[in-house]
């Protein structure tokens, strides 16, 4: 008995991935005359050899994650073949430790809570080792989705612009020059950032508009300063994500109305009515009107004119106080219609002034002089008391009260004591050289009279002649004739 070996080789390299058995029959036959033979069926299975390193399915992998899911949610699985067991680790791209990998399993999972708005996109390197070291490589692409987890915000809480009252609708609102502009930010990416602009007050949406996307706010009413003078009103933002998200905080707009002259002056009173006792003279005060203008933000200077009524000169208005004077003398006892005027330099308006020209009778007051003379000097600097107005008859608990109807630049009375003064203000003699006062004296009843007061004004080069060479000696003749000189002194 003889036995040989039959091995079989292999002839070429063997693709397990192509054929993975294989099933030969083989002949042994022997050299006898007449040989015998047998056959016999050999099975063999490719398998990986225990050499090889291991093979990822894919050289690249990838995966989406939606931000914000759960520590420990599965990302991918990759896998190697081997032989041996493997061993997989994530070997870069994760320094910040945000994913990571079941060693036997392969399976990637996050171990923080991803968010987009720290990292969008992942490239991990993951490698697997066999047991005897032998490693391979694959790629890990996760890309994380965003997420509308972030609320709108604006940039400032308040928002300041001006528009004139005068401004037509659809006039952009203006800040320093600028259009006015509201903001807001999102932290979120596309449809999750984008924001929509909306005006919560119905009141305001009368009069402006904002522009949804970009947040520029136009008019769309008018203005009237004289009704308000800031528009108010609060700005909401909100994003475009699934679900929507809403500022937290309304941005607050105020919008200064600026005033322009566009009303008329008003008087306070549609007619006045004053009463004038004779005798009057020049600068006599007969009563004050007054206006006021709604354009209150406007510098303008109110003017009052007399412009009709006054056709015998009369009266005189200051300009810029509304105070009305005797320009000069009256005695006629009548009654006039001034009509007056007032102007902003664009507006006018007009008020009725009835002066009634009086008698002074059933007063109940009487001087102690029909008419008090009293002289002052001129150029003189000091307050020196002229003369004492005094009530004829007047009872020890009787109150009078005394005004100075003109000259009070230059004069003052006291009010109760009646006291006429000079103020210190000098007197120009080439100016005026008499005054003649009008003092108004009030009872208790409320009945008037009017005093008198001429006050001269002194020259101050007026000294008083003086006789020179002093003593004088005369000799008188003894016949001199009566009205003969005796001396020329
Ligand atoms: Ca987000
Ligand atoms: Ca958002
Ligand atoms: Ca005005
Ligand atoms: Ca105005």
């Amino acid at each position: 008995m003889e036995s040989t070996l039959g091995v079989i080789s292999v002839a070429k390299e063997l693709d397990r991935s192509s054929k993975a058995e294989y099933e030969l029959v083989v002949m042994a036959s022997d050299k006898g005359q007449v040989p015998l033979s047998s056959t016999a069926t050999v099975k063999i299975s490719i398998t990986i050899s225990n050499n090889a390193p291991p093979k990822f399915m894919s050289s690249e992998y990838m995966a989406e994650v939606p931000e914000n899911q759960p520590i420990g949610t599965n990302i991918l699985s990759v896998s190697a073949e081997c032989q041996s067991s493997v061993v997989y680790r994530i070997i870069h791209g994760n320094e910040e430790n945000h994913f990571a990998i079941n060693p036997n399993s392969g399976v990637v999972h996050s171990s923080v809570v991803i968010d987009y708005e720290k990292r969008q996109f992942y490239n991990l390197t993951i490698s697997a080792t066999n047991i005897i070291h032998a490693a391979t490589y694959t790629t890990l692409l996760i890309h994380v989705i965003d997420d509308n987890d972030n609320a709108p915000n604006f940039s400032q809480s308040l928002y300041v612009g001006n528009i004139s009252e005068n401004a037509k609708p659809g006039t952009v609102v203006l800040t320093a020059k600028m259009a006015l502009v509201v903001h807001a930010s999102d932290l979120d990416s596309g449809q999750n950032a984008l924001l929509k602009y909306e005006i919560r007050d119905e009141h305001a949406k009368k009069f402006v508009t904002i522009d949804s996307s970009t947040g520029a706010i136009r008019t769309v009413g008018e203005f009237d300063h004289e009704v308000f003078q800031n528009l108010e009103f609060t700005v909401e933002v909100c994003d475009m994500g699934k679900p929507q998200l809403r500022g937290l905080n309304p941005a607050k707009v105020v919008i200064h109305v600026n005033d322009v002259n566009d009303t008329p002056p008003e008087f306070s009173k549609s007619e006045y009515s004053a009463i004038v006792l004779i005798p009057t003279y020049q600068d006599v005060v007969i009563t004050q009107v007054s206006a006021t203008d709604p354009d209150f933000d406007v510098d303008t200077i109110l003017k009052y004119s007399i412009k009709s009524g006054n056709e015998d000169g009369k009266f005189c208005i200051k300009q810029d106080s509304g105070e009305v004077f005797v320009l000069s003398e009256i005695s006629a006892i009548r009654d006039y219609q001034l009509v007056l005027e007032v102007t902003d330099g664009l507006f006018r308006s007009q008020s009725m002034l009835n002066i009634s020209v009086q008698q002074s009778i059933d007063s109940g007051i009487s001087f102690s002089k029909y008419i008090y003379k009293a002289s002052a000097k001129e150029n003189d600097f000091e307050v020196r008391t002229l003369e004492v107005i005094q009530v004829s008859g007047r009872a020890l608990n009787q109150q009078y009260t005394f005004r100075l109807l003109n000259g009070q630049d230059k004069f003052v009375i006291g009010r109760t004591s009646g006291v006429l003064k000079t103020t210190g203000k000098p007197l120009d003699r080439e100016q005026l050289s008499l005054y003649r006062l009008v003092v108004e004296v009030t009872g208790e009843t409320g009945k008037k009279a009017h005093a008198i007061v001429e006050v001269i004004v002194e020259d101050e080069n007026d000294n008083a002649p003086m006789f020179i060479n002093q003593p004088f000696h005369a000799v008188a003749l003894k016949d001199l004739h009566l009205g003969g000189t005796v001396k020329q002194v």
